[in-house]
């Protein structure tokens, strides 16, 4: 990837996406967002690659936000910046929309454009030296990547709306209490945990694990019938594969099943 500002790697099953601009706090520039979007057009045909973690580089920070320097230049530039809002959360969405299980691997901060990306990945593990908030208010701005509705989803509307509002900054513990994160560890542990949830979603039959994660979205966007429906015809299509003939097989025999 173009000058690292992305270290992007795949190993045995996982693929791992680091922002690595350090220096900045790891802030989104233009460049890394599109090297974002490549590592996510790299992955989604890739059905041998079914987690990937995403990271920040060094202890400081995950991603610090977008980069504010770059937001100066879009003043007063008539709808530039609405259609770099656009493009980010398409980049977001396509992240979102992967049929791995992505996991934000967090340490430090996650503020701003940085939370935004988190809230795009399936679930957050954060270590206990993260640090979580929107603060776009303070610069006069909002979200723009699409994260006023991840966090009012993950959150709720009454979170959503305090959190933005107050630009307040929260702990790890204080963002596992409200449900933001999955997990929070000892910072030395981060990386270990994270792999040993990787290894716990890679030894189940891959197609039913992509196939619940498309089952869980869709509710996003249906109602609740529509998404039970598509629930029923998911769990008969995969009764006619072979990987639950293996599972329900193995199961019967006694043994580990083979995916
Ligand atoms: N953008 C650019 N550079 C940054 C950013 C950032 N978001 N955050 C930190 N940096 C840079 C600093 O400028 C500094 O660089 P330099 O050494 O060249 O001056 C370096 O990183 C280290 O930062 P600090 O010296 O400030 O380190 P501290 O430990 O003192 O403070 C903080 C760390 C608290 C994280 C502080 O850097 C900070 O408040 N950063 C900004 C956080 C923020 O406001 N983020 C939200 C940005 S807005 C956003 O994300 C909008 C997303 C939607 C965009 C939609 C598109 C239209």
């Amino acid at each position: 990837m173009s000058d690292n500002i992305i270290q992007f790697e795949i190993k045995d099953k996982k693929a791992y996406l680091e922002i690595n601009r350090p220096k900045a706090l790891n802030a989104l520039n233009k460049n890394v967002l599109a090297e974002i979007k490549k590592c996510c057009d790299i992955l989604k045909n890739n059905s041998s690659v079914h987690i990937l973690i995403v990271s920040g580089s060094g202890d400081k920070s995950f991603v610090a936000g977008a980069d504010i320097k770059e937001l100066q230049e879009l003043h007063n530039k008539n709808r530039e910046g609405e259609n770099f809002s656009k493009w980010g959360a398409e980049i977001f969405n396509s992240l979102e929309q992967l049929p791995q299980i992505t996991i934000a691997r967090i340490q430090g901060f996650a503020l701003g454009g940085g939370l935004e990306l988190a809230l795009a990945c399936d679930f957050i593990i954060a270590s206990e030296n993260a640090r979580f908030s929107l603060p776009e208010v303070t610069l006069g701005l909002i979200p723009g990547f699409s994260g006023t509705q991840r966090l009012r989803k993950r959150l709720g509307t009454a979170r959503a709306i305090e959190w933005i509002a107050t630009a307040e900054r929260y702990s790890a513990s204080e963002a596992y209490t409200f449900g933001l994160i999955n997990h929070v560890v000892k910072h030395e542990d981060l990386v270990f945990f994270t792999e040993q949830i990787a290894d716990k979603i890679i030894k189940n039959s891959p197609l039913a694990v992509k196939t619940a994660k498309l089952v869980i979205r869709s509710g996003e966007n249906c109602n609740f019938q529509e998404a039970c429906d598509i629930e029923s015809h998911q769990f008969g299509h995969l009764l006619n594969q072979a990987e639950s003939v293996e599972g329900i097989s193995a199961f019967i025999e006694k043994r580990p099943a083979q995916f």
